[in-house]
Protein backbone atom coordinates (compact mmCIF):
# COMPACT_ATOMS: atom_id res chain seq x y z
CA UNK A 1 0.00 0.00 0.00
CA UNK A 2 1.54 3.48 -1.09
CA UNK A 3 2.08 6.11 1.13
CA UNK A 4 -1.08 8.99 0.14
CA UNK A 5 1.36 11.65 -1.82
CA UNK A 6 0.47 14.76 -3.46
CA UNK A 7 2.03 14.29 -7.12
CA UNK A 8 1.02 16.24 -10.59
CA UNK A 9 -1.69 13.99 -10.90
CA UNK A 10 -2.94 13.43 -6.96
CA UNK A 11 -3.90 15.29 -4.39
CA UNK A 12 -4.09 15.48 -0.97
CA UNK A 13 -6.21 16.48 1.86
CA UNK A 14 -5.04 16.23 5.73
CA UNK A 15 -8.04 15.38 7.56
CA UNK A 16 -6.32 16.40 11.62
CA UNK A 17 -7.70 18.20 14.37
CA UNK A 18 -10.67 18.45 16.73
CA UNK A 19 -13.13 15.49 15.78
CA UNK A 20 -16.36 14.87 17.42
CA UNK A 21 -16.06 12.64 19.92
CA UNK A 22 -18.05 10.06 22.30
CA UNK A 23 -17.90 6.76 23.53
CA UNK A 24 -20.39 4.16 22.48
CA UNK A 25 -22.05 4.20 26.34
CA UNK A 26 -22.73 7.60 25.91
CA UNK A 27 -24.17 7.18 22.01
CA UNK A 28 -25.85 4.14 21.42
CA UNK A 29 -25.90 1.76 18.97
CA UNK A 30 -26.06 3.75 15.43
CA UNK A 31 -24.10 6.89 16.06
CA UNK A 32 -22.98 7.49 12.20
CA UNK A 33 -26.65 7.85 11.21
CA UNK A 34 -26.43 11.35 12.22
CA UNK A 35 -24.61 13.86 13.85
CA UNK A 36 -23.08 12.46 17.45
CA UNK A 37 -24.81 13.90 20.18
CA UNK A 38 -22.14 15.16 22.14
CA UNK A 39 -20.56 18.13 23.33
CA UNK A 40 -16.48 16.13 23.26
CA UNK A 41 -14.35 17.13 21.08
CA UNK A 42 -10.88 14.78 20.89
CA UNK A 43 -7.45 15.49 18.50
CA UNK A 44 -6.87 13.37 16.19
CA UNK A 45 -3.73 12.30 16.12
CA UNK A 46 -3.52 11.28 19.95
CA UNK A 47 -5.27 8.37 21.90
CA UNK A 48 -8.10 9.63 23.23
CA UNK A 49 -7.32 8.27 26.62
CA UNK A 50 -5.29 10.84 28.50
CA UNK A 51 -7.54 13.64 27.20
CA UNK A 52 -10.23 13.69 29.28
CA UNK A 53 -10.22 13.80 33.02
CA UNK A 54 -13.52 11.27 33.40
CA UNK A 55 -12.04 7.92 34.25
CA UNK A 56 -14.97 6.48 32.46
CA UNK A 57 -13.55 7.62 29.28
CA UNK A 58 -9.80 6.84 30.01
CA UNK A 59 -10.73 2.84 31.23
CA UNK A 60 -13.49 2.36 28.53
CA UNK A 61 -13.49 -0.58 27.38
CA UNK A 62 -15.43 -1.25 23.29
CA UNK A 63 -16.20 1.50 20.89
CA UNK A 64 -15.44 4.57 20.86
CA UNK A 65 -16.89 7.49 17.61
CA UNK A 66 -14.90 10.43 16.58
CA UNK A 67 -16.97 12.33 13.41
CA UNK A 68 -16.41 15.49 11.11
CA UNK A 69 -17.86 16.96 8.28
CA UNK A 70 -15.20 16.68 5.01
CA UNK A 71 -15.89 18.65 2.16
CA UNK A 72 -14.97 17.13 -1.63
CA UNK A 73 -12.46 19.54 -3.05
CA UNK A 74 -14.39 20.76 -6.13
CA UNK A 75 -11.40 19.85 -9.14
CA UNK A 76 -12.12 16.20 -8.09
CA UNK A 77 -15.05 15.40 -10.44
CA UNK A 78 -12.98 13.37 -12.39
CA UNK A 79 -11.09 11.37 -9.94
CA UNK A 80 -11.67 8.83 -7.50
CA UNK A 81 -11.14 9.62 -3.76
CA UNK A 82 -9.65 7.70 -1.46
CA UNK A 83 -10.08 7.83 2.59
CA UNK A 84 -7.11 6.45 4.62
CA UNK A 85 -6.99 5.77 7.95
CA UNK A 86 -3.09 5.93 9.53
CA UNK A 87 -3.78 3.88 12.36
CA UNK A 88 -7.38 2.47 14.28
CA UNK A 89 -6.02 1.13 17.43
CA UNK A 90 -7.40 -1.68 17.43
CA UNK A 91 -10.12 -2.06 15.15
CA UNK A 92 -11.43 0.41 12.74
CA UNK A 93 -15.12 1.05 10.92
CA UNK A 94 -14.91 3.96 8.36
CA UNK A 95 -18.89 5.33 7.91
CA UNK A 96 -19.57 7.93 5.00
CA UNK A 97 -22.84 9.59 5.80
CA UNK A 98 -24.62 6.31 6.62
CA UNK A 99 -22.68 3.50 4.43
CA UNK A 100 -20.31 1.50 5.87
CA UNK A 101 -17.06 1.77 3.36
CA UNK A 102 -13.94 0.13 5.95
CA UNK A 103 -13.15 -2.02 8.09
CA UNK A 104 -10.14 -3.15 9.73
CA UNK A 105 -8.31 -4.91 12.84
CA UNK A 106 -5.28 -4.44 13.54
CA UNK A 107 -4.41 -1.27 15.55
CA UNK A 108 -1.02 0.31 14.14
CA UNK A 109 -0.99 -0.32 9.91
CA UNK A 110 -3.40 1.36 7.70
CA UNK A 111 -6.60 0.90 5.87
CA UNK A 112 -8.69 2.63 3.45
CA UNK A 113 -11.53 2.69 1.30
CA UNK A 114 -12.35 4.19 -1.58
CA UNK A 115 -15.70 6.24 -1.29
CA UNK A 116 -16.13 7.42 -4.85
CA UNK A 117 -19.76 6.50 -5.32
CA UNK A 118 -20.44 8.16 -2.13
CA UNK A 119 -19.26 11.42 -2.63
CA UNK A 120 -19.11 14.64 -4.88
CA UNK A 121 -17.03 17.18 -5.40
CA UNK A 122 -17.43 20.44 -3.81
CA UNK A 123 -19.75 18.69 -1.33
CA UNK A 124 -19.60 18.16 2.40
CA UNK A 125 -19.97 14.26 3.60
CA UNK A 126 -19.99 13.07 7.22
CA UNK A 127 -17.24 10.88 7.83
CA UNK A 128 -17.81 8.91 11.23
CA UNK A 129 -14.71 6.61 12.63
CA UNK A 130 -16.18 4.26 14.94
CA UNK A 131 -12.41 2.63 16.65
CA UNK A 132 -12.80 -0.31 18.93
CA UNK A 133 -9.84 -1.24 21.70
CA UNK A 134 -10.78 -4.76 22.82
CA UNK A 135 -8.30 -6.91 22.99
CA UNK A 136 -9.04 -11.25 22.93
CA UNK A 137 -6.88 -14.17 22.82
CA UNK A 138 -7.35 -13.67 19.03
CA UNK A 139 -6.09 -10.42 18.44
CA UNK A 140 -2.26 -9.19 18.03
CA UNK A 141 -1.66 -8.06 20.73
CA UNK A 142 -3.41 -10.30 22.92
CA UNK A 143 -5.40 -9.89 25.98
CA UNK A 144 -8.63 -10.69 27.71
CA UNK A 145 -11.72 -9.11 28.86
CA UNK A 146 -13.52 -9.74 31.82
CA UNK A 147 -16.54 -8.69 33.74
CA UNK A 148 -16.51 -7.78 37.80
CA UNK A 149 -19.23 -8.04 39.83
CA UNK A 150 -20.92 -5.04 39.76
CA UNK A 151 -21.34 -5.97 35.69
CA UNK A 152 -18.41 -3.33 34.22
CA UNK A 153 -16.18 -4.83 31.42
CA UNK A 154 -12.11 -4.13 32.32
CA UNK A 155 -9.79 -4.96 29.73
CA UNK A 156 -6.56 -6.43 31.10
CA UNK A 157 -3.43 -7.54 28.76
CA UNK A 158 -0.10 -9.17 28.61
CA UNK A 159 2.06 -6.42 27.28
CA UNK A 160 3.92 -3.81 29.81
CA UNK A 161 2.08 -0.42 28.14
CA UNK A 162 -0.51 1.74 28.15
CA UNK A 163 -3.43 0.10 26.23
CA UNK A 164 -4.03 3.38 24.47
CA UNK A 165 -6.65 3.45 21.56
CA UNK A 166 -8.33 5.75 19.25
CA UNK A 167 -7.04 7.86 16.12
CA UNK A 168 -3.39 7.95 17.37
CA UNK A 169 -2.28 8.81 13.13
CA UNK A 170 -3.32 10.97 10.68
CA UNK A 171 -6.65 10.58 8.90
CA UNK A 172 -6.25 11.46 5.00
CA UNK A 173 -8.34 12.50 2.00
CA UNK A 174 -6.70 11.96 -1.54
CA UNK A 175 -7.44 12.04 -5.53
CA UNK A 176 -5.84 9.63 -7.59
CA UNK A 177 -6.68 8.71 -10.95
CA UNK A 178 -9.41 6.05 -12.24
CA UNK A 179 -6.58 3.94 -13.86
CA UNK A 180 -4.13 4.97 -11.49
CA UNK A 181 -0.72 3.20 -9.60
CA UNK A 182 -1.67 1.07 -6.63
CA UNK A 183 1.82 -0.63 -4.84
CA UNK A 184 5.39 0.24 -5.25
CA UNK A 185 7.96 -2.37 -4.65
CA UNK A 186 11.56 -2.02 -4.46
CA UNK A 187 14.53 -4.46 -3.97
CA UNK A 188 18.07 -3.15 -4.80
CA UNK A 189 21.23 -4.69 -4.67
CA UNK A 190 25.35 -3.54 -5.22
CA UNK A 191 27.66 -5.02 -7.60
CA UNK A 192 31.21 -3.40 -7.19
CA UNK A 193 30.75 0.55 -7.69
CA UNK A 194 27.15 -0.12 -9.42
CA UNK A 195 23.33 -0.42 -7.72
CA UNK A 196 20.86 -2.44 -8.60
CA UNK A 197 17.39 -1.88 -8.67
CA UNK A 198 14.41 -4.43 -9.35
CA UNK A 199 10.91 -2.81 -9.42
CA UNK A 200 7.98 -3.83 -9.92
CA UNK A 201 4.65 -1.64 -10.30
CA UNK A 202 1.24 -2.43 -9.64
CA UNK A 203 -1.68 -0.60 -11.42
CA UNK A 204 -5.38 -0.46 -10.97
CA UNK A 205 -5.87 -1.69 -14.65
CA UNK A 206 -3.64 -2.79 -17.38
CA UNK A 207 -1.46 -0.27 -18.29
CA UNK A 208 1.85 1.04 -19.48
CA UNK A 209 4.32 2.04 -17.37
CA UNK A 210 7.49 3.90 -17.47
CA UNK A 211 9.79 4.25 -14.39
CA UNK A 212 12.56 6.89 -13.87
CA UNK A 213 15.31 7.10 -11.14
CA UNK A 214 15.81 10.24 -9.89
CA UNK A 215 18.97 11.19 -7.71
CA UNK A 216 19.13 12.61 -4.88
CA UNK A 217 19.66 16.01 -6.84
CA UNK A 218 17.00 15.49 -9.20
CA UNK A 219 18.36 14.42 -12.31
CA UNK A 220 17.63 11.43 -13.53
CA UNK A 221 20.26 8.49 -13.52
CA UNK A 222 18.15 5.61 -15.38
CA UNK A 223 14.88 4.80 -17.23
CA UNK A 224 13.22 1.83 -17.95
CA UNK A 225 9.76 0.63 -19.12
CA UNK A 226 6.96 -1.71 -18.44
CA UNK A 227 5.32 -2.90 -14.82
CA UNK A 228 8.70 -4.57 -13.40
CA UNK A 229 11.94 -4.80 -14.46
CA UNK A 230 15.64 -3.35 -13.44
CA UNK A 231 18.02 -0.46 -13.59
CA UNK A 232 21.88 -0.53 -12.65
CA UNK A 233 22.78 2.76 -11.33
CA UNK A 234 26.26 3.48 -12.34
CA UNK A 235 28.69 5.42 -9.61
CA UNK A 236 25.59 4.28 -6.96
CA UNK A 237 25.83 5.85 -4.03
CA UNK A 238 24.62 3.72 -1.00
CA UNK A 239 22.28 4.42 1.62
CA UNK A 240 24.57 3.55 4.75
CA UNK A 241 23.97 3.81 8.79
CA UNK A 242 24.88 7.24 9.67
CA UNK A 243 24.74 8.67 6.24
CA UNK A 244 21.69 8.40 4.21
CA UNK A 245 21.21 9.09 0.43
CA UNK A 246 17.85 8.30 -0.89
CA UNK A 247 16.69 8.07 -4.58
CA UNK A 248 13.46 8.82 -6.08
CA UNK A 249 11.81 5.53 -7.89
CA UNK A 250 8.95 7.87 -10.40
CA UNK A 251 6.34 5.78 -11.76
CA UNK A 252 4.08 7.34 -14.69
CA UNK A 253 1.42 5.54 -16.45
CA UNK A 254 1.47 6.83 -19.65
CA UNK A 255 -1.15 6.87 -22.83
CA UNK A 256 0.32 5.05 -26.13
CA UNK A 257 2.07 8.16 -27.46
CA UNK A 258 3.78 8.52 -24.08
CA UNK A 259 3.06 12.05 -24.24
CA UNK A 260 -0.04 12.30 -21.63
CA UNK A 261 0.67 10.86 -17.87
CA UNK A 262 -2.00 9.34 -16.46
CA UNK A 263 -0.99 9.16 -12.69
CA UNK A 264 2.73 9.42 -11.15
CA UNK A 265 4.19 8.48 -8.13
CA UNK A 266 7.60 9.46 -6.84
CA UNK A 267 8.41 6.35 -4.63
CA UNK A 268 11.83 6.93 -2.08
CA UNK A 269 14.58 3.96 -1.45
CA UNK A 270 18.15 3.24 -0.67
CA UNK A 271 20.33 1.20 -2.23
CA UNK A 272 21.73 -1.01 0.33
CA UNK A 273 22.20 -4.62 1.41
CA UNK A 274 21.55 -6.43 4.27
CA UNK A 275 23.05 -9.87 4.95
CA UNK A 276 23.83 -12.30 8.34
CA UNK A 277 26.94 -14.38 7.30
CA UNK A 278 28.39 -16.88 10.68
CA UNK A 279 27.71 -14.47 13.66
CA UNK A 280 27.91 -11.47 11.54
CA UNK A 281 24.84 -8.61 10.73
CA UNK A 282 26.42 -6.77 7.29
CA UNK A 283 25.02 -4.17 5.96
CA UNK A 284 26.61 -3.38 2.51
CA UNK A 285 29.06 -6.20 3.08
CA UNK A 286 30.26 -4.49 6.22
CA UNK A 287 29.75 -5.75 10.07
CA UNK A 288 27.05 -3.22 11.72
CA UNK A 289 27.16 -3.15 15.79
CA UNK A 290 23.64 -2.09 16.65
CA UNK A 291 23.28 0.69 19.12
CA UNK A 292 20.49 2.09 20.45
CA UNK A 293 17.15 1.85 22.38
CA UNK A 294 13.92 -0.35 22.31
CA UNK A 295 11.23 2.45 22.21
CA UNK A 296 7.86 3.63 22.36
CA UNK A 297 5.13 5.56 20.77
CA UNK A 298 4.18 7.37 24.35
CA UNK A 299 3.98 10.66 25.68
CA UNK A 300 2.10 12.47 27.76
CA UNK A 301 -1.06 13.69 27.02
CA UNK A 302 -1.27 12.38 23.40
CA UNK A 303 -0.70 8.59 24.58
CA UNK A 304 0.70 7.09 21.33
CA UNK A 305 -0.15 9.98 18.93
CA UNK A 306 1.67 11.02 16.41
CA UNK A 307 3.98 14.15 16.86
CA UNK A 308 6.32 15.82 14.74
CA UNK A 309 7.86 17.65 17.23
CA UNK A 310 8.45 14.74 19.23
CA UNK A 311 10.08 12.82 16.44
CA UNK A 312 12.56 15.39 15.74
CA UNK A 313 13.57 15.66 19.12
CA UNK A 314 13.75 11.57 20.22
CA UNK A 315 16.08 11.76 17.00
CA UNK A 316 17.94 14.40 18.22
CA UNK A 317 18.56 13.03 21.81
CA UNK A 318 19.39 9.35 19.85
CA UNK A 319 22.08 10.93 17.83
CA UNK A 320 23.04 12.67 20.78
CA UNK A 321 23.55 9.69 22.35
CA UNK A 322 25.00 8.19 19.88
CA UNK A 323 23.01 5.55 19.06
CA UNK A 324 22.72 4.26 15.40
CA UNK A 325 19.52 1.80 15.72
CA UNK A 326 15.98 1.55 17.57
CA UNK A 327 13.56 -1.34 17.48
CA UNK A 328 10.08 -0.48 16.26
CA UNK A 329 9.02 -2.25 20.11
CA UNK A 330 6.75 -3.44 20.56
CA UNK A 331 4.40 -2.37 17.52
CA UNK A 332 4.65 -0.73 13.63
CA UNK A 333 5.32 2.73 14.38
CA UNK A 334 3.93 5.86 12.24
CA UNK A 335 5.05 5.76 8.95
CA UNK A 336 5.90 9.68 9.72
CA UNK A 337 9.05 7.99 11.36
CA UNK A 338 9.92 5.50 8.93
CA UNK A 339 10.36 7.93 6.43
CA UNK A 340 12.64 9.88 9.29
CA UNK A 341 14.64 7.11 9.78
CA UNK A 342 15.44 6.42 6.07
CA UNK A 343 16.45 10.25 5.41
CA UNK A 344 18.44 10.50 8.68
CA UNK A 345 20.29 7.25 8.23
CA UNK A 346 18.77 5.57 11.40
CA UNK A 347 18.91 1.60 11.22
CA UNK A 348 15.35 0.13 12.02
CA UNK A 349 14.78 -3.18 13.60
CA UNK A 350 10.86 -3.30 12.76
CA UNK A 351 8.76 -5.54 15.37
CA UNK A 352 4.87 -6.56 15.03
CA UNK A 353 2.48 -6.16 17.89
CA UNK A 354 2.62 -9.83 18.70
CA UNK A 355 3.94 -9.17 22.12
CA UNK A 356 2.28 -10.98 25.09
CA UNK A 357 2.12 -14.09 23.55
CA UNK A 358 2.97 -15.59 26.69
CA UNK A 359 1.11 -16.87 29.43
CA UNK A 360 4.13 -18.49 31.42
CA UNK A 361 4.63 -14.10 32.16
CA UNK A 362 0.95 -14.07 33.00
CA UNK A 363 1.19 -16.60 36.05
CA UNK A 364 4.43 -15.28 36.76
CA UNK A 365 2.93 -12.02 37.84
CA UNK A 366 0.00 -12.85 39.10
CA UNK A 367 0.64 -16.16 40.47
CA UNK A 368 -2.36 -17.77 38.97
CA UNK A 369 -1.89 -21.36 38.16
CA UNK A 370 -0.55 -21.12 34.68
CA UNK A 371 -2.06 -22.07 31.52
CA UNK A 372 -0.76 -23.30 28.25
CA UNK A 373 0.16 -20.62 26.14
CA UNK A 374 -0.20 -22.52 23.01
CA UNK A 375 -3.89 -24.21 22.90
CA UNK A 376 -7.11 -24.15 21.64
CA UNK A 377 -7.97 -22.11 24.59
CA UNK A 378 -5.86 -19.96 24.59
CA UNK A 379 -3.44 -18.99 21.48
CA UNK A 380 -5.12 -21.07 18.88
CA UNK A 381 -5.20 -21.07 15.10
CA UNK A 382 -7.09 -17.77 15.05
CA UNK A 383 -4.70 -16.04 16.52
CA UNK A 384 -1.73 -17.55 13.92
CA UNK A 385 -4.26 -15.72 11.44
CA UNK A 386 -4.62 -12.60 12.89
CA UNK A 387 -0.40 -12.89 13.52
CA UNK A 388 0.23 -13.93 9.76
CA UNK A 389 -1.94 -10.80 8.41
CA UNK A 390 -0.08 -8.66 11.06
CA UNK A 391 3.22 -9.65 9.33
CA UNK A 392 1.08 -9.38 5.95
CA UNK A 393 0.45 -5.45 6.57
CA UNK A 394 3.79 -4.76 8.41
CA UNK A 395 5.93 -5.77 5.31
CA UNK A 396 3.13 -4.43 2.84
CA UNK A 397 3.49 -0.75 4.68
CA UNK A 398 7.52 -1.15 5.03
CA UNK A 399 9.40 -2.91 2.52
CA UNK A 400 10.53 -0.09 0.86
CA UNK A 401 12.47 1.20 3.84
CA UNK A 402 16.10 1.35 3.66
CA UNK A 403 16.50 1.84 7.26
CA UNK A 404 14.48 -1.38 7.73
CA UNK A 405 17.23 -3.85 8.07
CA UNK A 406 15.18 -7.19 9.75
CA UNK A 407 11.49 -8.09 10.68
CA UNK A 408 11.10 -9.05 14.22
CA UNK A 409 7.79 -11.20 14.43
CA UNK A 410 7.27 -11.41 17.93
CA UNK A 411 8.19 -10.06 21.40
CA UNK A 412 9.07 -12.78 24.58
CA UNK A 413 6.69 -15.23 23.05
CA UNK A 414 6.72 -18.80 25.18
CA UNK A 415 8.74 -19.87 22.79
CA UNK A 416 10.14 -22.93 25.29
CA UNK A 417 6.26 -24.31 25.69
CA UNK A 418 5.52 -26.88 23.55
CA UNK A 419 3.26 -25.61 20.85
CA UNK A 420 6.24 -22.85 20.19
CA UNK A 421 7.51 -24.02 17.25
CA UNK A 422 4.03 -25.61 15.29
CA UNK A 423 2.86 -22.01 15.87
CA UNK A 424 6.22 -20.36 14.60
CA UNK A 425 7.16 -22.24 11.87
CA UNK A 426 4.29 -21.16 9.26
CA UNK A 427 4.96 -17.57 10.61
CA UNK A 428 8.86 -17.55 9.76
CA UNK A 429 8.31 -19.42 6.20
CA UNK A 430 5.21 -16.21 5.50
CA UNK A 431 7.75 -13.42 6.34
CA UNK A 432 9.99 -14.95 4.45
CA UNK A 433 8.40 -15.64 1.38
CA UNK A 434 7.11 -12.11 1.44
CA UNK A 435 10.49 -10.67 2.02
CA UNK A 436 13.46 -12.60 0.78
CA UNK A 437 15.77 -10.00 1.64
CA UNK A 438 15.91 -9.56 5.28
CA UNK A 439 16.43 -11.41 7.97
CA UNK A 440 13.99 -12.62 10.56
CA UNK A 441 14.37 -12.52 13.90
CA UNK A 442 11.92 -12.55 17.59
CA UNK A 443 12.53 -11.16 20.93
CA UNK A 444 13.29 -13.63 23.62
CA UNK A 445 12.05 -13.84 26.91
CA UNK A 446 14.19 -14.37 29.87
CA UNK A 447 12.47 -18.26 30.85
CA UNK A 448 13.52 -19.17 27.17
CA UNK A 449 16.99 -20.50 27.66
CA UNK A 450 19.54 -21.57 24.86
CA UNK A 451 18.77 -25.35 26.26
CA UNK A 452 15.16 -25.18 26.59
CA UNK A 453 14.10 -22.47 23.06
CA UNK A 454 12.49 -24.44 20.35
CA UNK A 455 12.25 -21.65 17.79
CA UNK A 456 15.54 -20.30 17.92
CA UNK A 457 17.18 -21.92 14.70
CA UNK A 458 13.93 -21.17 12.71
CA UNK A 459 15.18 -17.76 12.99
CA UNK A 460 18.59 -15.73 11.45
CA UNK A 461 19.31 -13.29 14.72
CA UNK A 462 18.61 -14.35 17.94
CA UNK A 463 17.26 -11.24 19.98
CA UNK A 464 17.92 -11.79 23.68
CA UNK A 465 15.60 -9.79 26.42
CA UNK A 466 17.47 -10.07 29.88
CA UNK A 467 16.69 -8.30 33.09
CA UNK A 468 19.86 -9.63 35.16
CA UNK A 469 21.02 -7.14 37.70
CA UNK A 470 16.86 -6.17 37.70
CA UNK A 471 14.56 -9.10 37.88
CA UNK A 472 17.13 -11.38 38.47
CA UNK A 473 19.96 -10.76 40.99
CA UNK A 474 18.25 -7.39 41.94
CA UNK A 475 21.52 -4.91 43.16
CA UNK A 476 24.18 -7.58 42.87
CA UNK A 477 25.82 -6.52 39.49
CA UNK A 478 28.73 -8.62 40.06
CA UNK A 479 26.61 -12.21 39.66
CA UNK A 480 24.33 -10.39 37.20
CA UNK A 481 27.49 -10.05 35.14
CA UNK A 482 28.53 -13.48 35.26
CA UNK A 483 24.72 -14.49 34.83
CA UNK A 484 24.42 -12.75 31.49
CA UNK A 485 27.89 -13.79 30.10
CA UNK A 486 26.98 -16.99 30.56
CA UNK A 487 23.48 -16.98 29.35
CA UNK A 488 25.24 -15.22 26.08
CA UNK A 489 27.82 -17.76 25.92
CA UNK A 490 25.25 -20.46 25.68
CA UNK A 491 23.35 -19.06 22.78
CA UNK A 492 26.45 -18.28 20.79
CA UNK A 493 27.67 -21.39 21.31
CA UNK A 494 24.21 -23.93 20.31
CA UNK A 495 23.03 -21.38 17.85
CA UNK A 496 26.48 -20.10 16.05
CA UNK A 497 24.62 -16.74 14.48
CA UNK A 498 24.12 -12.83 15.74
CA UNK A 499 22.88 -12.05 18.88
CA UNK A 500 21.35 -8.56 19.75
CA UNK A 501 21.21 -7.88 23.05
CA UNK A 502 17.24 -6.06 22.75
CA UNK A 503 16.66 -5.33 26.14
CA UNK A 504 18.56 -4.67 29.33
CA UNK A 505 17.87 -2.20 31.18
CA UNK A 506 16.78 -0.98 35.20
CA UNK A 507 14.08 1.22 36.38
CA UNK A 508 15.37 4.78 37.74
CA UNK A 509 13.90 7.30 39.23
CA UNK A 510 15.04 10.65 38.25
CA UNK A 511 16.80 12.79 41.38
CA UNK A 512 17.48 9.29 43.62
CA UNK A 513 21.36 8.75 44.00
CA UNK A 514 23.35 6.85 45.81
CA UNK A 515 27.17 6.01 46.79
CA UNK A 516 25.75 2.18 46.67
CA UNK A 517 24.84 -0.23 44.28
CA UNK A 518 21.25 0.84 44.89
CA UNK A 519 18.14 -0.56 42.64
CA UNK A 520 16.33 2.51 41.44
CA UNK A 521 18.96 5.06 41.65
CA UNK A 522 20.54 7.10 38.81
CA UNK A 523 23.88 5.76 39.18
CA UNK A 524 22.71 2.43 39.45
CA UNK A 525 20.99 2.36 36.26
CA UNK A 526 24.59 3.44 34.70
CA UNK A 527 26.28 0.65 36.80
CA UNK A 528 23.79 -2.22 35.61
CA UNK A 529 24.28 -0.80 32.07
CA UNK A 530 28.05 -1.06 32.76
CA UNK A 531 28.15 -4.26 34.04
CA UNK A 532 25.89 -5.83 31.21
CA UNK A 533 28.32 -3.83 28.28
CA UNK A 534 31.56 -5.89 29.72
CA UNK A 535 29.30 -8.98 29.49
CA UNK A 536 28.98 -7.80 26.10
CA UNK A 537 32.12 -6.98 24.90
CA UNK A 538 33.71 -10.34 25.98
CA UNK A 539 31.65 -12.38 23.04
CA UNK A 540 32.05 -11.58 19.47
CA UNK A 541 28.62 -12.88 18.39
CA UNK A 542 26.98 -10.16 19.91
CA UNK A 543 26.49 -7.09 17.11
CA UNK A 544 23.91 -4.90 19.15
CA UNK A 545 22.90 -3.73 22.18
CA UNK A 546 19.68 -2.12 22.75
CA UNK A 547 18.50 -0.90 26.01
CA UNK A 548 15.13 -0.34 27.15
CA UNK A 549 13.87 2.03 26.98
CA UNK A 550 14.78 4.83 25.45
CA UNK A 551 12.35 7.05 27.20
CA UNK A 552 9.91 6.42 30.65
CA UNK A 553 6.53 5.05 29.45
CA UNK A 554 3.03 4.95 30.43
CA UNK A 555 1.53 1.07 31.56
CA UNK A 556 -1.34 -0.44 32.94
CA UNK A 557 -1.40 -0.51 37.10
CA UNK A 558 0.90 -2.75 38.79
CA UNK A 559 2.01 -2.58 42.12
CA UNK A 560 5.84 -3.42 39.91
CA UNK A 561 4.92 0.32 38.49
CA UNK A 562 5.63 3.69 39.55
CA UNK A 563 2.80 6.02 37.27
CA UNK A 564 4.27 3.78 34.09
CA UNK A 565 7.64 1.98 33.77
CA UNK A 566 10.96 4.19 34.45
CA UNK A 567 13.35 2.14 32.79
CA UNK A 568 13.95 5.12 30.30
CA UNK A 569 17.19 6.36 30.13
CA UNK A 570 15.25 9.67 29.37
CA UNK A 571 12.39 10.46 31.15
CA UNK A 572 8.82 10.17 30.02
CA UNK A 573 9.26 14.55 29.08
CA UNK A 574 12.80 13.43 27.53
CA UNK A 575 14.86 14.41 30.51
CA UNK A 576 18.52 12.79 30.29
CA UNK A 577 19.18 10.50 33.68
CA UNK A 578 22.70 9.82 34.52
CA UNK A 579 23.04 6.73 32.54
CA UNK A 580 22.33 8.74 29.00
CA UNK A 581 25.61 10.23 29.74
CA UNK A 582 27.52 7.40 30.05
CA UNK A 583 25.51 5.33 27.42
CA UNK A 584 27.21 8.43 24.93
CA UNK A 585 30.39 8.18 26.03
CA UNK A 586 30.14 4.38 25.39
CA UNK A 587 28.38 4.62 22.08
CA UNK A 588 30.45 7.34 20.36
CA UNK A 589 33.45 5.32 21.03
CA UNK A 590 32.39 2.24 19.81
CA UNK A 591 30.82 4.51 16.89
CA UNK A 592 34.36 5.41 16.35
CA UNK A 593 35.69 1.53 16.28
CA UNK A 594 33.05 -0.84 15.62
C1 LIG B 1 10.18 -7.00 28.88
C2 LIG B 1 9.21 -6.55 27.82
C3 LIG B 1 8.98 -5.06 27.87
C4 LIG B 1 8.84 -4.60 29.32
C5 LIG B 1 10.15 -4.90 30.03
C6 LIG B 1 10.13 -4.50 31.51
O1 LIG B 1 10.76 -8.04 28.82
O2 LIG B 1 9.58 -6.95 26.54
O3 LIG B 1 7.82 -4.77 27.14
O4 LIG B 1 8.50 -3.26 29.43
O5 LIG B 1 10.41 -6.26 29.97
O6 LIG B 1 10.47 -3.38 31.83
O7 LIG B 1 9.75 -5.33 32.33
Amino acid sequence: MLKPRSTATRELVNLDGLWRFATATAVGERPWAGPLDTPLEAAVPASYNDLFTDSAIRDHVGWVWYQRLVRVPRGWSEDRVIVRVDAATHQGQVYVDDSLVAEHVGGYTPFEADITQYVSAGQEFRLTIGVNNELTNTTIPPGRITVTQDGCRKQTYLHDFYNYAGLARSVWLYSVPSVCIEDISIVTGLDGTSGTVEYEVETSAPATVRVRVLDASGAEVAASEGTSGSVRLEDVTPWRPGAAYLYELVAEIVDGDGETVGDTYAQPFGVRTVEVRGTQFLINGEPFYFTGFGKHEDTAVRGKGHDDAYLVHDFQLMEWTGANSFRTSHYPYAEEVMDFADRHGIVVIDETAAVGLNLAVEAGLTGAPQRPTFSPDTFNDETRAAHAQAIRELITRDKNHPSVVMWCIANEPSSNEEGAREYFEPLVELTRKLDPTRPVTYAAVMFATSDNDRIAELFDVLCINRYYGWYIATGDLATAETYMEGDLRGWAEKFGKPLIMSEYGADTMPGLHSVWDQPWTEEYQAAYLAASHRAFDRIEAVVGEHVWNFADFQTSHGIHRVDGNKKGVFTRDRRPKTAAHSLRQRWRELGGRK
